[in-house]
């Protein structure tokens, strides 16, 4: 193997953990492009670079977490009113401190 070869061989591996995560809902951004509340309250908890902002991988593990708030009744399914409710729990108990990031 050369040493071109071997070095494009180690980067594909590199990036290999990235490809192999599965991403439950890949249009997961959606959600927190539609509500500006929610997107706050995604960056602030999942923009694990700090790039200020969501990639798809930032914003499935969001939904993910906002699927598990939301889901009261663990029925696999978001209504309306449980998507309300969730939502009304994040901007009460994130609000604040989403406000203060924002300012600072
Ligand atoms: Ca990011
Ligand atoms: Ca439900």
């Amino acid at each position: 193997m050369s040493v071109l070869a071997a070095l494009l061989f180690a980067q594909l591996a590199a990036f290999a953990p990235a490809d192999e995560y599965k991403l439950v809902n890949p249009r997961a951004i959606e959600l927190f492009e539609r509500d500006q509340r929610l997107m706050q309250w995604a960056l602030a908890k999942y923009d694990g670079n700090r790039d200020g902002y969501l990639s798809i991988f930032e914003a499935d593990k969001a939904a993910g977490e906002f699927k598990q708030i939301a889901d009261g009744d663990r029925d696999g399914h978001v209504t309306p009113a449980e998507y309300r409710s969730a939502w009304g729990f994040i901007v009460a108990r994130w609000g604040d401190q989403v406000a203060s990031a924002r300012s600072r």
